[in-house]
């Protein structure tokens, strides 16, 4: 996560990071015509991965109209929702094959393909990066096919979340070591309400979402991304209540909390420009 002072020049560490990354790109790629170096010790091997039943899906998914699907187009525009992107019966696949990741003996350092609970907000986190394991796979082939990334910037990144009912995550940017897009996909029963708001204050409008569970997809990109915050508030409550800020719902619409798991995908810049193994 980004901090999220105000004083800091988004622009310019977003452009850094990426000529940065384009430098470590072509390094490599003299030097041994192999892609980047990238954190990967400790991945799971093959076997320690739970199995993947559903080993011969092919993921039919709707693609992203950037007009019909888009919820706030200004102040800040480009935030753009599905809720039905996922097909369930994947969905209720995805959850089990995740619940049985291994679990990472230390939390000191992110292990990849490892849960890991977050030392001060518990929730448990997993990450896969670079190279994936089918099921991610699919995904990441999935929001390519929807039109959602490219081949200029392929998802290369996924970072899991496994909520409690109570429990969110703080206000914060995805920051510039990404491109500025993100797709985040929703697991479970429940809802959720996730909130944008302005870096600096007044500079764009509050905006709420509510996420609704088994297989709906959130995006957003441009100003959403990088002038705006988002977060998931916690809440002992069984019940979030949508505001009049709320882009896809009506507001007084009840959003029941319930465990829930999300995948959140972008492209890193310094993982280059792999997707899948
Ligand atoms: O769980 C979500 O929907 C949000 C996750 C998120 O914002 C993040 O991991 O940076």
């Amino acid at each position: 996560m980004a901090p999220t002072e105000d004083a800091i020049d988004y622009r310019k560490l977003y452009l850094d990071e990426k000529r940065k990354a384009r430098q470590r790109n072509r390094e490599s790629i003299a030097k041994n015509n192999s892609p980047p170096s990238s954190p990967r010790d400790g991945r799971p091997t093959s076997k320690e991965l739970p199995e993947w039943s559903g080993e011969f899906y092919t993921l039919k998914v709707p693609e992203l109209n950037r007009l019909s699907d888009c919820v706030s187009s200004q102040n800040p525009g480009s935030i753009f929702y599905k809720e039905s992107f996922l097909p369930f019966h994947f969905c209720n696949d995805l959850w089990q094959w995740l619940e049985k990741l291994p679990v990472a003996a230390t939390t000191k350092n992110q292990k990849h393909g490892h849960w890991h609970n977050l030392h001060h907000s518990k929730r448990k986190v997993a990450v896969f990066d670079g190279s994936f394991p089918r099921p991610i796979q699919l995904i990441t082939q999935a929001l390519m096919e929807a039109g959602i990334f490219d081949e200029s910037a392929p998802p290369n990144h996924i970072l899991i979340n496994h909520y409690t009912s109570s429990q969110g995550i703080m206000p914060h940017t995805d920051g510039p070591a990404y491109f500025s897009r993100t797709a985040t996909l929703s697991l479970g029963d429940g809802q959720v309400l996730l909130h944008f708001e302005p870096r600096q204050k007044g500079a764009f409008s509050q905006r709420q979402l509510l996420l609704h569970g088994r297989g709906s997809l959130v995006v957003f990109e441009g100003d959403a991304y990088s002038q705006c915050m988002h977060s998931i508030r916690e809440t002992n409550e069984e019940y979030e209540t949508a505001e009049p800020t709320c882009c896809n719902v009506p507001a007084g619409t009840k959003a029941h909390r319930q465990e829930r798991i999300s995948l959140t995908v972008r492209h890193r810049f310094d993982l280059g420009l792999m997707n899948g193994d």
